[in-house]
């Protein structure tokens, strides 16, 4: 019998059914279990736990002390414990919106949760050119709630600072700071750059001075300014969906940084999504990206309504209700989203972790031009980031960068 209980190993399938077994006290005594290691991410394990005489589920993630994208990340599996906490914060946030913790276990690095094998990872739902009407709806919900109430304009500020202190995420935020913010706009070795579009990169991103000034801006921005409980890695593989539900996953990058991080990470991968789907062969695609044009559009303006609403509701600050400062304040989340959409569909062509919509595109001369693209698109987002303000400013940007 393993000890699960001294010291941490990282777990095969055969592991988490002992573990579920000893450990957990979820199934009956006489439960049938199998099991079987379902992560498709870049850094841990998911093991899916199934009793095959009732067919109850359960989800234990596992963080491996290395990324599983390649072993020069070298990750503390504390970020379990972030995991585990800032979900069990967001269910109380945005309730409906995140999957239910049962378990942390600090020994293991393990969380067990509620297991969502009904609903689909919404990126290849979206390759599927599945459609889901309520994704603008739910996910504005959750990312206000999550962002505006965790800052200092709703929670006491002392309280606020513990949250910090709890959330300070140092190894994941230095990834972010790599990956995202400084190896995709320089020839880095970690960069993985497609042939055919290689020249395209080295003078429109790597020769352009004014852009790399605006990129350093926008790391310090990232690094200092601990605006919001951040879920950290908000793209299409960390939402679990179903026609009538939405579910946010993985929040293991959290921590306080600028709330315009998470949503224009979901904006740039809707639009990854949407290049996709251009060079896809079906006759409706037309049709499949008008409904992802309507979701960004929706998405951006559906947060301000929202956001201009919480705050009357909730904001406690005092200088909160200075006339002009909410304007202000949504103002700088605004410009920081669409900084950060810009930078996301840049380092997902450029860096290391590319994302599939993109990488599944196989005739060649069609993916270098998607990802043309995505960077003509991305560079427009930093660059004018002063004057996208509305939805239909982004997908202007969009429509513009694919007929370039
Ligand atoms: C080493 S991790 C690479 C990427 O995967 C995660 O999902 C984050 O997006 C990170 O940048
Ligand atoms: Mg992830």
């Amino acid at each position: 019998m393993r000890d699960f209980t001294s010291a941490y190993f990282t777990m095969n399938e055969e592991d988490a059914i002992e573990y579920a077994k000893i450990v957990l006290d979820v199934f009956d005594a006489d439960a049938e279990l199998t099991c079987k290691e379902i992560g498709d991410g870049n850094l841990n394990y998911v093991f899916r736990l199934v009793d095959e005489k009732t067919k109850k589920s359960i989800i234990v993630k596992q963080a491996g002390p290395v990324a599983r994208i390649s072993d020069e990340f070298k990750l503390s599996p504390d970020r379990n414990r972030i995991e585990s906490e800032i979900l069990e914060l967001q269910y109380k946030l945005a309730p409906g919106f995140v999957p239910k913790v049962y378990k942390y276990d600090p020994v293991m690095n393990c969380c067990t949760m509620e297991d969502l094998s009904d609903h689909q990872i919404m990126r290849t739902a979206l390759m599927q050119h599945k459609k889901f009407p309520l994704f603008a709806e739910h996910i504005t919900t959750f990312m206000v709630n999550t962002l505006l109430l965790t800052s200092d304009i709703v929670l006491e500020h002392k309280e606020k600072k513990e949250l910090v202190k709890n959330f300070t995420n140092p190894e994941l935020c230095e990834i972010t700071e790599d990956l995202v913010y400084t190896e995709p706009f320089f020839d880095c070795p970690r960069n993985d750059v497609t042939e055919g579009t290689r020249s395209f990169v080295e003078e429109h991103i790597w020769n352009d001075e004014q852009l790399k000034l605006e990129t350093a801006k926008l790391k310090f921005e990232f690094m200092t300014n601990a605006q919001s409980l951040l879920h950290g890695d908000l793209h299409t593989g960390s939402v679990f969906i179903k026609e009538d539900s939405t579910k946010v996953i993985d929040p293991e990058f959290a921590f306080f940084g600028p709330a315009g991080y998470d949503i224009g990470n979901v904006l740039a991968n809707l639009t990854f999504a949407y290049v996709s789907a251009k060079y896809t062969i079906e006759n409706e695609k037309l049709d499949y990206m008008n409904y992802l044009e309507d979701s960004i559009r929706d998405i951006v303006d559906l947060y301000k309504e929202k956001f201009l609403m919480l705050w009357d509701e909730k904001a406690t600050e005092k200088v909160a209700s200075y006339k002009g400062f909410k304007e202000f304040y949504l103002d700088g989340i605004l410009k920081d989203t669409a900084a950060v959409t810009g930078l996301e569909l840049c380092r997902r062509i450029i860096g290391i972790a590319h994302v599939k919509d993109i990488t599944s595109i196989s005739h060649e001369e069609y993916r270098v031009n998607a990802e043309k693209i995505c960077l003509t698109a991305g560079k427009r987002f930093i660059l004018n980031r002063e004057t996208i303000k509305d939805g239909s400013d982004y997908v202007k940007v969009i429509r513009e960068s694919v007929e370039m």
